[in-house]
């Protein structure tokens, strides 16, 4: 049963009779603006004659383009536990949380619209210091205080019991694992990729990915964000005040209890596409060298930060070789998840600007050489040791691919 819907005009009266949600913003002089523009949800940002600002963020029953694709609205549950999850354990790295109304399937949160949609920043060319470092920690954090690392088994047990969110995971299941790797009627692409796309339905291929969709189905390790794209991360504006904190996750709704490796990849395959948009653009050379280490900056943070946490584990069952064994393990899986996940934006359902909205012959030449380089991170991701192995493997990919 789907709930009431908020409109701009009815937000004033909300936050009137919701005072916990309003984030100090006064009613009286709210002016709300509807601003979502993802695939699932309303987003109203109302701010007051003072400025003080706040986001609602309501879960539409249904995809925004296209209504007869339901899909649950509690998944606002799984997001508002998200928000407690980020703040218990890696405060500061989402945008505060206000609270849930679970009746009416919103959540308040912090007003970042001063900040910048990641994905945006990326495709302006826009180099952001510290972005990857701060989201491997983000990452490590959440995964270490939510895994049996940092709690007892049973806490771990009855949080990943709790923390069930079928239909999301379901979306990522078909969207993710499955699409984009067959004919499907979501699938769509420019011409000259075909032969990319094809290479991606090889047995060698296929075998790793139902690897990767085994492991999102069985491993349930820790809490994950569960769609860590670079379209789900603020970054702080340029300024010349330095933010502790630069770069900060929200949209939180598809987490569940699912594989580290799972977000790490989603970071990483999203780098591979602003990668691929930078080289096809011929972006500055500074910026395509920084784009180029997002992907060590970002494993390397996390390594370091889950290292330093290591001496606060509960269990000592878990001795240093066993950490040794699944960072490397956490590694080759990051890098698979980061194939499939770049594969999925550029063959699949909810593709995305950084490489549509290039013209031709660039977008071809975007996604070409990011599928290449999927390709190659899927299959031959056993062998690749380190960031820069896999740095000197996508580089040589990218260049391939005419
Ligand atoms: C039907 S939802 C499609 C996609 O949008 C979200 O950003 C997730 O990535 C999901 O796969
Ligand atoms: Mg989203």
């Amino acid at each position: 049963m789907s709930v009431e819907l908020l409109e701009a005009a009815t937000v004033p009266a909300y936050l009137a009779a919701h005072p916990g949600l309003a984030g100090g913003v006064d009613p009286a002089t709210a002016e709300v603006r509807e601003v979502g523009d993802g695939n699932l949800n309303l987003v109203f940002i109302a701010r007051d004659a003072a400025g003080a600002s706040v986001v609602l963020k309501q879960s539409l029953p249904y995809v925004r383009t296209d209504h007869s694709w339901a899909v649950p609205q509690d998944r606002i549950l799984a997001e508002a536990r998200g928000y407690e999850a980020a703040a218990r354990t890696s405060p500061g790295s989402t945008p505060r949380f206000f609270g849930l109304d679970a009746e009416r399937r919103l959540i308040a949160i912090e007003d970042l619209s001063s900040w910048t949609v990641w994905r945006t920043a990326l495709n302006e060319g826009r180099i952001t210091p510290g972005a990857g470092a701060d989201l491997g920690r983000y990452v490590a954090r959440l995964a270490f205080g939510t895994s049996a690392f940092g709690l007892p088994a049973a806490a771990v047990r009855e949080a990943a019991a709790g923390a069930l969110n079928v239909e999301l995971c379901r979306i990522t299941e078909d969207l993710v694992f499955t699409e984009p790797f067959t004919d499907h009627e979501h699938n769509g692409w420019d011409d000259g990729v075909t032969p990319a796309v094809l290479a991606l339905r090889e047995p060698a291929v296929l075998a790793e990915v139902a690897e990767l969709k085994w492991r999102f189905l069985t491993a349930a390790e820790g809490r994950i964000h569960g769609d860590l794209h670079t379209g789900s991360v603020f970054v702080a504006p340029d300024s010349p005040v330095q933010e502790a904190v630069v770069a900060k996750a929200f949209d939180l709704e598809f987490g569940v209890y699912g594989p580290i490796a799972f977000d790490l990849g989603a970071l990483f395959g999203n780098v591979l596409l602003a990668q691929a948009r930078a080289v096809a653009l011929d972006r500055p050379a500074a910026f395509q060298q920084w784009v180029g280490g997002l992907v060590g900056e970002t494993w390397g943070a996390f390594e370091t930060e889950l290292r330093r946490l290591w001496p606060q584990r509960v269990d000592p069952a878990f001795t240093d070789g066993f950490l040794e064994a699944w960072l490397a393990e956490t590694w080759r899986r990051a890098v698979g998840f980061g194939g499939v996940k770049a594969v999925r934006r550029i063959v699949g359902w909810a593709k995305v600007s950084d490489v549509q909205s290039l013209d031709l012959p660039a977008r071809e030449h975007a996604a070409g050489a990011a599928l290449t380089a999927a390709r190659a991170w899927i299959t031959e991701r056993h062998g690749v040791a380190d960031p820069a192995a896999l740095d000197g493997l996508t580089g040589e990919r990218i260049g391939a691919w005419r």
